[in-house]
């Protein structure tokens, strides 16, 4: 396994693996600077000139993601789509919630709902948006908008899965809502040594999730 940290040089190139198909499963292993498995963390892999084929397709990326609020909190913490996608924000409470962001990508505001609202919320701008709930000041979620359709998300174990990655060059990117800074990009070049699986280990200063309590509980009926 490489293992690749935020001070090397960016011309660091790693010996990837490339696939009959010329298709990589990327796999990474996301830790924090003291070795603890980083859950949340986005793994982006933008494809350089001439590396890879246009990424506006979404072959490989879903072009629809749920947020629900369920227990008075946003779930998943932590959401990655391609530019363009539409995020559904489904309710599962019996209270009612009032979902906006003020980030520059995406203003938005559903006012107090309760159930599935109508539409759902399209992401067309790249960059980070943050999203929070008006009545309960603790309800906090992530949407990471990326122009590339190869991308994935830590799991709890810190592991990330990037399938059908063509090869390629690309330029690694890797983010979390809590990065204590913002980590240079690295190239890489998948697809050099013809193995289907590509697997590399990340270091990323950041402080995992730690949950805000809850302040009231909110029993307003509807
Ligand atoms: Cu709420």
């Amino acid at each position: 396994m490489m293992f690749l940290r935020a001070s090397l040089p960016l011309s660091l190139a790693l010996s990837l693996s490339t696939a009959a198909a010329g298709a990589v499963t990327f796999e990474g292993l996301v830790q924090t600077a003291s070795g603890k498995a980083l859950p949340d963390a986005a793994v982006v892999l933008e494809p350089l000139a001439g590396a890879a084929p246009a990424p506006k397709t979404r072959a490989h990326a879903a072009a629809h993601a749920v947020i629900e609020q369920r227990g008075q909190e946003f779930a998943p913490w932590v959401t990655v789509v391609q530019t363009g996608a539409a995020v559904d924000f489904p309710n599962n409470d019996t209270v009612r919630h009032h979902v906006y962001s003020f980030s520059q990508p995406k203003r938005f505001e559903i006012k107090l709902y309760a159930g599935k609202p109508g539409q759902p919320i399209a992401f067309d701008k790249p960059g980070e948006v943050v999203i929070g709930c008006n009545i309960h000041d603790w309800m906090e979620a992530y949407v990471l908008v990326v122009e590339s359709p190869y991308f994935g998300k830590t799991g709890a174990d810190g592991q990330v899965r990037v399938t059908n990655v063509p090869a390629g060059r690309y330029r690694l990117q890797l983010w979390h809502p809590r990065q204590k800074a913002r980590m240079p990009a690295t190239e890489i070049e998948v697809g050099a040594d013809g193995a289907a699986t590509a697997r590399m280990k990340l270091v990323l200063d950041a402080r995992p999730r730690e949950p805000k309590p809850h302040t009231t509980v909110d029993q307003e009926s509807y």
